[in-house]
């Protein structure tokens, strides 16, 4: 009942039900996770501006900005900033109050500050819920402001409806959010404190990075603004480019990859982020109240830190305990086809065609290796009889040696290049190190028998994939 009465004043958009929601989001509260749901189905309204980039750069002072551009158009904005303050000197909330001053008295900006304290690796979820409420509040705009650091706060940003990525000259930045993989999520770049020496360079910088990819026509190319935040200059321009590509994004259907997907696809992975991280949390929860015992998640702990068990078994079991069996493991190569060498073709199909009944396909001829391969399925697997073509064919050389008979099988796999690894890493000795184009589109690599007891092992990803 308390509850739904602050649904009610949250999606009437009373400021003091906003406030006491977002504390009830950012403690964990169960009353907190029954508000979202109940707000839930009247979100989706708002869009979401997230901005990143390294600390001091001038994320809030732009963020005001945006606010007062963006209240001047009479537009409504929440504002959630992560604040990596350290929660001892208490920075996030003196901000808080030094920057609500700026907007006293206007009810439709509303500033809140979550320290990134308390929220292991939830962070993400409760900066997600605090735009729910925001938007379930009648908020037009939410903007996000996060320190470029860590997944977290690198995730926050990714699925706001336009990435921010902030850049200040001079300071190496440029380099440093390219090793955050930061660059990738940036919808629009701002090079701030353009005031400063430096700045052209820096959106040099950027310029050259963005010239090492390509975009295919139509496809959004993240735009340099230089701003100042601190006088505002640029910030106009900066609003226009959130406009365009808020066009751009709501009116695209199909998600052409990098930053051009459409609203509904960023819309989308931020369902699915927020849907596995609740569904990891209330199982792992789970776990630990209703499957194990009092201390055995410790025990568990100590024996992993201890060598006595490895991570993999020790969640094996556990699972396995859980869910009541174990996890159905997927096959990791199945067993394709079976290649025989033959000499005298006429008898082999004499053999396995007239005796034993098997259909045999057309053959085909295969004139890289000089040979005619006449596959025969049998169930989910083949036969392929490789005769040889010319005197210099290895099904030639291959039965001069050792007569005809089993030449090779060939397992297919998902994934070629990390089955090449993960052999490899075995000290396995392969003849292909890297794999090679097949028939249909295939890719394939050959195992040493002298690695494989004596056959010679074809590894096959499937065509038609990549
Ligand atoms: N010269 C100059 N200083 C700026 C500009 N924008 C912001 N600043 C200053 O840079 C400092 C940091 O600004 P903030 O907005 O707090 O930066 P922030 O990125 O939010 O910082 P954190 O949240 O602590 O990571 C402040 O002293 C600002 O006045 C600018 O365009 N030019
Ligand atoms: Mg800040």
């Amino acid at each position: 009942m308390k509850t739904a009465t602050l649904a009610d004043r949250v999606l009437a958009g009373d400021p003091r039900a906003i406030a006491r929601a977002i504390t009830l989001i950012e403690d964990e509260a169960p009353e907190g996770a029954e508000l979202v749901r109940r707000v839930f189905p009247q979100t989706g309204r708002a869009y979401l501006i997230g901005v990143t980039g390294p600390p001091g750069a001038g994320k809030s002072t732009l963020v005001d900005r945006l606010t007062a551009a963006i209240r001047a158009s009479g537009r409504t904005v929440g504002v959630v900033a992560v604040d990596p303050t350290s929660p001892f000197t208490g920075g996030a909330i003196l901000g808080d109050r030094v920057r609500m001053q700026a907007h006293a008295g206007d009810t439709g900006v509303f500033i809140r500050s979550m320290a990134t304290r308390g929220h292991l690796g939830g962070l993400a979820r409760a900066t997600s819920e605090v735009a729910l409420v925001f938007d379930a509040a009648g908020k037009d705009i939410v903007l996000i402001e996060t320190v470029g650091v860590g997944q977290d706060e690198v995730d926050i940003v990714r699925t706001a409806d336009v990435s921010i990525v902030m850049i200040v000259p001079g300071s190496g930045d440029e380099v440093q959010a390219l090793k955050a993989g930061i660059m990738e999520i940036a919808d629009i770049f701002v090079v701030n404190k353009a005031d400063r020496e430096g700045a052209d360079r820096a959106v040099a910088s950027i310029e050259t990075l963005l010239s090492l990819q390509t975009f295919a026509p139509g496809e959004w190319r993240p735009p340099i603004v230089k701003t100042e935040a601190t006088t505002g200059k640029g910030v106009a321009e900066l609003l226009q480019e959130i406009e365009r590509f808020r066009g751009q994004s709501s009116s695209s259907v199909t998600p052409t990859g990098r930053s051009a997907g459409s609203q509904g696809t960023r819309r989308r992975a931020r369902a699915e982020w927020r849907l596995r991280e609740m569904l990891a949390e209330r199982f792992v929860r789970y776990v630990e109240r209703q499957v194990l015992g009092p201390g055995e998640f410790e025990l568990a702990l100590d024996r992993i830190a201890a060598r006595e068990v490895d991570p993999y078994s020790a969640v094996d079991e556990i699972f396995a305990r859980a869910v009541g069996h174990a996890e159905p493991r997927e096959p990791s190569s199945v067993l394709d086809h079976v290649g025989i060498a033959v000499s005298d073709v006429g008898q082999a199909l004499a053999f396995y065609r007239d005796a034993l009944g098997l259909d045999v396909a057309a053959p085909e001829e295969v004139a890289s290796q000089r040979v005619r391969a006449h596959f025969i399925p049998a169930g989910e697997a083949a036969l392929e009889l490789l005769e040889a073509t010319t005197d210099d064919s290895p099904i030639a050389k291959y039965i001069a040696r050792r007569g005809p008979g089993l030449h090779h099988i060939t397992l297919r796999v998902d994934d070629i290049r990390a089955a090449l690894a993960r052999l490899k890493s075995k000290g396995v000795r392969l003849i292909d190190e890297a794999p090679r184009d097949g028939a249909h589109g295939s890719l394939v690599a050959f195992v040493h028998p002298s690695s494989a007891h004596g056959v010679l092992v074809e590894l096959k990803e499937a065509g038609g994939r990549r």
